[in-house]
């Protein structure tokens, strides 16, 4: 079981998209395990994009973040960090697979809807960025025992 963290962007946001978002996410058997409207200062996002502090996308990758709330989620399930990844779809939407949340609703990858953390390691961190541990919420679905092999 993994843990990783999904940021619904403030284009999603602003755009009326986090219901189908989320929907794709429950749908593939992932579970929500903390969920919540953030809006992100900007040493919040210096945090979470510092790996980019040197690419010049940095600057306006902060001022997109900060725009607008985004809506923050600790999703969880078997492989959820690679499962979130093909469902979000390749980082540039021009490339992004009809079917993903990119390949579907994204045009421009300055405004690519979602995030997803790309290994096990870096969603622990990410997921510390934006939850307390007390907010990531341990609960069974019964549903479970249909969707994931025992
Ligand atoms: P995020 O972090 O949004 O899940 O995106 P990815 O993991 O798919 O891609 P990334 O870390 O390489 O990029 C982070 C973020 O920066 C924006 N970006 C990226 C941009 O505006 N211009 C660019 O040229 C690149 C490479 C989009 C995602």
């Amino acid at each position: 079981m993994q843990r990783t963290l999904v940021l619904i962007k403030p284009d999603a946001v602003q755009r009326g998209l986090c219901g189908e978002i989320i929907a794709r996410i429950e749908r593939r058997g992932l579970k929500l395990a903390a969920m919540k409207l953030v809006q992100v200062t900007p040493e919040l996002a210096h945090r979470h994009y510092g790996a980019h502090v040197d690419k010049p996308f940095f600057e306006g990758l902060v001022r997109f973040i900060t725009s607008s709330p985004l809506v923050a989620i600790a999703v969880e399930g078997e492989n959820a960090v690679d499962v979130v990844r093909t469902t979000m779809g390749a980082t540039n939407p021009v490339e992004a697979t009809p079917g993903t949340v990119r390949g579907d609703f994204g045009l421009t990858i300055g405004m690519n809807l979602i995030h997803g953390s790309d290994s096990p390691e870096s969603a622990a961190t990410e997921l510390a960025l934006f939850f307390d541990d007390g907010e990531i919420i341990d609960y069974e679905r019964d549903i479970d025992g249909w969707i994931i092999e025992s």
